[in-house]
């Protein structure tokens, strides 16, 4: 070969390398896409989503680029909270489909290339599950199931006929009512941190610390990639059963006849160490490598915590005791709001993960679930690309909830025909608890009897209307600017750009509108390309001198780029002038820079923004005191 073609060769392979991550670290570079399996495509007409519908989708994941679907659950259940009340571990609900569909899905997702992690769901069992029906039939020691549940008696000299008098503490289910439930058979209350029909599992007790992982093992056997361990820490209460303290701050609603959530502060039944003892074990007992054949079988492993970031940490564990891979991150989904939406907040939200990521620790992002509203409806269909953008560009996994890649909307469900146990138990306030809204189905088509999901007449929530409005699969994969197409092309980005493969950013300008980031490749991919990311999320057009900014930050960044991905697809490839940039309001550009680092960032902390200068001179002036102060302190010895 000729010097210069080995040097185009470089020059082009330093465009557009991808890290090469370890086998155990496949889920660094991905996406992982949620399917709420009820919503995202139904085979047989009933009206509700299945695994054969799932498995005639996953050639999607190809299209957008996403490399992992986590599947909420689809384990047999009675559904009193969809599938979140389990009354089997290792089988599949019919309504579903069947153990021969799940694995047809697998086999058919491996030869895509698409990794397939299950929800776990360790807190509680269904009611009608077998493990229940046996504990409950007798308190007598030679029952082997006996305490498969946190049972407990009455309090001692109360009268039965007033079971409140007689319930073990004041604790108050997630869901609202007491955390007990009488139960006749056995003459005892069981505990359930949700629903009655969800009693507690007593997770001290070995043998079903046991059941759960060969639970766990039987999944695992069949070939997935790893888990989401659900509300993780509501596993255990505090033995001696003490009443948790009130809530100063709770007010409670005008007409709500039972005891909200809300009301007491959980210290007595959320977060306690055990979790983490358990989540050590489980790490080392069945997600271990070794416990798997093949080396490609790393067990992902990932848990939910609504935790701020100092405290989510603890999820990692240690460099002697692994934990998870990580836990959700959820700070862009809690804390950002239509009304607080700001290149600052944002920040505000960022930064905190870098904080206190541990060293060597990989961050993650989601920004939709089962459990919010979707971003639409969040902070407003103009900013979906822009939070786009920030979930798959800022260091770390991605999460994202079925629909969002096109930009779904909430769709609105009448307290009369409301599915979700949380809102109708709070008749209140039920406008404020339904989860409905975020689960209607998948939008495939436009032309199609209820957007493609299904033929059925009549769909287990109704589809919102805008399919037919552009809101849909087909119509946006033809459209090169569509929000579809957005995503897809950010989504490549991902996988084939080392900047976007690390763990690590350099802010490069905040402000109330702005929130942009560089992203350097790592030291020994230096010769790669570097990107600028600026996002507006201000309510109008502004422009800015990105040059003088990035110079604040300790960036030496060229007056000119190349802009790669435009939110609205129609600048891709333009030149960009750095001193003079304009943004539209949900605005964000991501641009190829020739930018070098003037200031080492310490490890992989980044320096803090100084729009102004001003507290770069604070800055300045503490280290300078530092310094004599530690000059002195020298002197004195
Ligand atoms: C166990 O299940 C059987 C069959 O459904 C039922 O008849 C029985 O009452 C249940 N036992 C208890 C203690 O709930
Ligand atoms: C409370 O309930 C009463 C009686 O059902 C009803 O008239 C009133 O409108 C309710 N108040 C609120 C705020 O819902
Ligand atoms: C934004 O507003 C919401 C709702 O008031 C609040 O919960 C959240 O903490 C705010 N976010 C920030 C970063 O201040
Ligand atoms: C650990 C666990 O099972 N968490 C779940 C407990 O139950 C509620 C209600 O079904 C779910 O929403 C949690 O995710
Ligand atoms: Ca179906
Ligand atoms: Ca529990």
């Amino acid at each position: 070969m000729k010097l210069p073609t080995v040097l185009i060769v470089l020059f082009l392979l330093g465009c557009t390398s991808a890290k090469d991550f370890a086998w155990n670290e496949w889920w660094k570079n991905t996406i992982i896409y949620q399917i709420y399996p009820r919503s995202f495509q139904d085979s047989d007409d009933d009206g509700v989503g299945d695994l054969q519908g799932i498995t005639s989708r996953l050639s999607h994941f190809r299209d957008i680029n996403v490399g992992c679907i986590w599947i909420s659950p689809i384990f047999q259940s009675p559904f009193a909270d969809f599938g979140y009340d389990v009354s089997d571990f290792t089988a599949i609900d019919p309504l579903f489909g069947t153990m021969e569909d799940f694995e047809e899905l697998l086999a058919t997702a491996k030869n895509l290339g698409i990794r397939v992690i299950l929800d776990f769901v360790p807190n509680h069992s269904s009611d009608k599950h077998m493990w229940f029906n046996e504990s409950a039939e007798s308190r007598n020691y030679a029952n082997a199931y006996r305490d498969y549940y946190m049972w407990q008696d009455p309090r001692a000299g109360c009268q039965l006929e007033n079971p409140e008098e007689c319930y073990p503490n004041n604790w108050v289910s997630v869901f609202g009512g007491p955390m007990w439930e009488w139960n006749e058979n056995r003459q005892q209350f069981y505990l359930h941190q949700f629903l009655k029909e969800q009693p507690d599992l007593n997770l001290r007790n070995p043998i079903v610390q046991q059941n759960m992982k060969d639970a766990v093992a039987f999944w695992m056997e069949k070939g997935i990639d790893g888990y989401r361990l659900d509300a993780i820490y509501h596993s255990f209460e505090v033995p001696s059963l003490e009443d948790e303290p009130e809530n100063p701050d709770y007010v409670k609603p005008i007409n709500q006849t039972q005891e909200q959530y809300d009301s007491l502060i959980h210290t007595k039944t959320t977060r306690l160490p055990e979790v983490h003892t358990m989540l050590r074990d489980w790490r080392k007992t069945i997600f271990e490598p070794n416990s798997v054949e093949s080396q490609d079988r790393y067990m992902f492993m990932v848990t939910e915590a609504y935790d701020p970031p100092e405290d989510l940490v603890e999820y990692y564990g240690t460099d002697e005791e692994a934990e998870a891979d990580f836990p959700f991150n959820f700070q862009l989904i809690s804390f950002l709001t239509e009304e607080n939406l700001s290149g600052q907040t944002v920040y505000d939200l960022v930064n905190p993960v870098f904080v206190h990521l541990p060293e060597g620790r990989w961050p993650n992002w989601v920004v939709g679930n089962h459990d919010n509203f979707r971003i639409s409806d969040r902070l407003g269909a103009k900013y979906v690309r822009a939070i786009n953008t920030l979930n798959l560009l800022l260091p770390g996994t991605a999460t994202t909830y079925y629909g969002e890649e096109l930009g779904m909307e909430n769709i609105y469900v009448s307290y009369e025909d409301t599915q979700d146990p949380f809102a109708k138990n709070n008749p209140c306030c039920w406008e404020e608890y339904t989860r409905d809204p975020e689960r209607s189905p998948m939008q495939w088509d436009g032309q199609e009897k209820n957007a493609g999901f299904s033929n059925a007449d009549e769909t287990w929530l109704p589809v919102n209307e805008n399919y037919q409005d552009g809101i849909n699969v087909a119509e946006q994969k033809s459209d090169s600017s569509s929000t579809l197409n957005h995503y897809a092309t950010l989504a490549s980005m991902r996988t084939t750009t080392s900047a976007f493969q690390t763990n690590h950013l350099t802010y490069a300008m905040v402000d109330e509108d702005i929130f942009a980031f560089f992203r350097f490749p790592d030291e020994e991919d230096a010769s790669d390309a570097v990107y600028l990311v600026a996002i507006n999320f201000g309510d109008g057009p502004v422009t800015r001198n990105f040059v003088t900014a990035a110079e604040n930050n300790g960036v030496d960044l060229p007056e000119t780029g190349d802009i790669r991905i435009s939110t609205g697809m129609d600048k891709n490839d333009q030149s960009a002038d750095l001193t003079d940039l304009t943004l539209a309001s949900g605005e964000a550009l991501v641009i190829e820079v020739e930018a070098s680092k003037l200031v080492e960032p310490t490890a992989t902390l980044t320096p803090t923004p100084t729009p102004d200068g001003a507290s770069q001179l604070g800055l300045s002036a503490l280290l300078l005191v530092t310094s004599l102060v530690l000059f002195f302190s020298v002197r004195l010895f």
